[in-house]
């Protein structure tokens, strides 16, 4: 630039007026041209997004993986915490759309109820990409990209390792933690279990009831399963390890050995079922990874670019048995 000022000004004897003026005008317009692109490029995409709320170790990482992600990926990032209500959801949902972000995402606390917001959205132009669980609306329009886990799949994979650990085994039965009351994971995740189960009359489902994701409901709802059921419980399948961890005190406290006397299944793979796994506590936990910030973030970056964005983005993921826990453990990310 200054080197370019510096010519015109050298030359400017050689030039007739009309000429110098508009090559005054070129550099100007050709300087300016030069301030709004990068002014476009420098504009930081805002990304607005509704967080379930801080029930389980899992949600705890994936929110810092969405935190540490956008700061990495220079996204602008309104982040709400709903406190696990659909309501506080919705608000936040209309609140970003007031704001007029770039893009929303969320992850949805319950499958359904959510046309009205979503329409709103779509008639603001601004594209909705939901993590983590997925939503139930008959119009697939209303969002434009989900990704996360295969929860069914989940279901299945601890439904087939339980067959195969109780293989000689006349007669199992089984309690069950259920996830918060129909949310995705919850209905998913018991759906792929009884899949594997359901030609199996050995394997019997005693007591089935929520214990909302967390550590206290999971004790206190499997207190009440020992109360009821007591020594007939074979195994507990717990959709989530912080209800299992839970569980894991109320059935010491009722003076049995977790992951002997009653076999623990759970889901997630988050570092506490590791390090109940190495204490022989817990038997084994499906993965099931919190680690969608980079994901998401590359989503928003190709969306505002442009790009149409495949509809499911799927997470690739294991399962780990209480043999591999100790070597596996330093590996772990969450
Ligand atoms: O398994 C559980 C969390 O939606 C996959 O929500 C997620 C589930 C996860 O509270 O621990």
């Amino acid at each position: 630039m200054g080197r370019t000022a510096l010519a015109t000004s050298t030359n400017s004897k050689d030039y007739p007026m009309k000429n110098r003026l508009s090559a005054i005008a070129l550099v100007l317009l050709s300087a300016l041209a030069m301030t709004g692109s990068s002014a476009r490029a420098d504009k930081k995409i805002t990304l607005g997004f509704s967080q379930i709320g801080a029930e389980s170790e899992w949600r705890t990482a994936n929110t810092k993986s969405i935190k540490e992600a956008a700061e990495t990926a220079g996204i602008n990032l309104k982040f709400s915490d709903a406190q696990q209500k659909q309501e506080n959801q919705i608000k936040a949902i209309r609140s970003f759309i007031a704001q007029k972000v770039d893009v929303i995402a969320f992850s949805p606390v319950v499958e359904t109820g959510w046309e009205p917001v979503l329409r709103e959205a779509k008639a603001a132009k601004i594209p909705v990409i939901l993590t983590d669980r997925a939503v139930n609306v008959k119009d697939d329009s209303l969002w434009v990209a989900f990704m996360g886990s295969d929860f069914v799949e989940e279901g299945r994979r601890a439904a087939n390792w339980l067959v195969d650990k109780t293989k000689d085994a006349a007669q199992v039965n089984i309690v069950e933690l259920q996830g918060t009351v129909g949310s995705a994971p919850a209905i998913d995740r018991k759906k792929g279990f009884e899949e594997i189960i359901k030609d199996k009359p050995k394997y019997k489902i005693l007591r089935s009831q929520t214990g909302d994701f967390t550590r206290a409901k999971g004790k206190e709802v499997m207190e009440a399963f020992l109360k009821a059921e007591g020594k007939k419980i074979n195994v507990l399948y717990a959709h989530n390890d912080d209800m299992a961890i839970g569980a894991i005190q109320a059935i010491e406290e009722a003076g049995l050995k977790p992951g002997k006397d009653i076999l623990i299944v759970s889901i997630d793979g988050v570092k506490g079922a590791f390090q109940a796994m190495m204490a022989g506590k817990l038997n084994v936990s499906v993965e099931c990874s919190p680690l969608l910030g980079p994901q998401l973030m590359s989503a928003v970056k190709d969306l505002m670019a442009g790009k149409t964005l495949p509809k499911r983005i799927v997470t690739q993921e294991g399962v780990f048995p209480a043999e591999v826990a100790a070597k596996e453990f330093p590996n772990r990310k969450y």
